[in-house]
């Protein structure tokens, strides 16, 4: 897209490598580029990818050597959960948080089809809400299907570059939809036999809003892979644990068993949320931890 708007097909020239890491995918989905008109000026030729001011990737799943860039330059990270039909466990949320926070790419929340939601997952999900809010996570309960909460969300995506990521099923294409009613990306049903998605959405693309902004809409994924974590990383990755790392008795504290541990101390006390802590134990013993290969 132009800066006047104006959409043109490109091709890449030749070979492009951004330096660091090495990746399927040249160029991916919010890559600011320069082109060269060819031809009838109706396609260009790409000449040069601008640096990126961040990007998040995923491990490639056949070619394990190298990742595949999801998307680049994201104001903020959405995580759509639901806590039905499919169920988003906060092991999934964490994790995908982590992934985020490990790219500084913001990160928020949102819960949608709160229309079928129980008495017991309305409860749920508001406390979810007040647990991630606190961390610095803005959450939102929205139904993409009765346009509830719809409001709220358009204030804060519009003018930005955000993106959508979740379990298949959620309602991420059919959330965009719903916030701008211009835009008919395909939708899936969910499986009544496992409850979940069905894998509609097969490649991220990215939709402009017709109140200002983009949407970048993902294929819906199981397990984030994450990308060289260290121990230490990852408790510097919840926001809650960053504030107490240095009153630990140990400068090396796995924050697991050692005494002395201001993180179990708080965890003790209340201050750390335990089902918070059970999925930092999780991604602790994650046996896809050492992922320097993929990168
Ligand atoms: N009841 C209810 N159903 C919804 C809501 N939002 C989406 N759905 C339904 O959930 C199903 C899946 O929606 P999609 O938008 O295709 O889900 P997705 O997250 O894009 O899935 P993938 O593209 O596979 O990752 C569709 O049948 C939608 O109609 C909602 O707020 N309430
Ligand atoms: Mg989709
Ligand atoms: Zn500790």
């Amino acid at each position: 897209m132009t800066e006047s708007n104006k959409l043109c097909n490109c091709r890449l020239k030749g070979q492009f490598r951004i330096h660091g890491i090495r990746t399927t995918n040249p160029v991916a989905v919010g890559d600011h580029v320069e082109f060269d008109m060819e031809g009838a000026e109706e396609n260009g030729v790409i000449k040069a990818i601008a640096p990126r001011t961040n990007y998040i990737v995923r491990r490639s799943i056949n070619l394990s050597k190298s990742a595949h860039i999801i998307a680049s330059n994201i104001d903020r990270l959405y995580i759509v959960a639901s806590i039905m039909l499919p169920r988003t466990s906060t092991g999934f949320i964490d994790r995908l948080l982590v992934t985020a926070e490990a790219y500084h790419i913001p990160a928020a929340l949102i819960f949608n089809k709160i229309d079928i939601y129980t008495e017991e997952a309305q409860s749920r999900c508001s406390d979810l809400m007040k647990l991630y809010s606190s961390l610095g996570y803005p959450s939102y309960a929205v139904s993409a299907l009765e346009g509830t909460g719809l409001d709220a969300l358009r204030l804060v995506l519009s003018e930005k570059v955000n993106l959508f990521s979740g379990h298949s099923g959620v309602g991420k294409s059919a959330l965009i939809n719903a916030l701008d009613p211009l835009l008919t990306i395909k939708t899936g049903e969910i499986s009544s036999y496992h409850n979940k998605g069905m894998h509609t959405t097969t490649f991220a693309e990215m939709h402009p809003l017709a109140f200002g902004g983009f949407m970048i809409d993902t294929p819906g994924i199981k397990e984030f892979g994450l990308v060289h974590f260290e121990s230490k990383e990852i408790s510097e990755r919840f926001p809650e644990f960053r504030a107490l790392l240095h009153k630990c008795r140990y400068k090396n504290c796995t924050h697991v068993h050692e005494p002395g541990c201001a993180v179990k101390q708080a965890l003790d006390e209340g201050g750390i949320n335990a089902e918070r802590y059970h999925n930092y134990l999780g991604l602790l013993n994650d046996e896809n931890l050492d992922m320097t290969d993929y990168v």
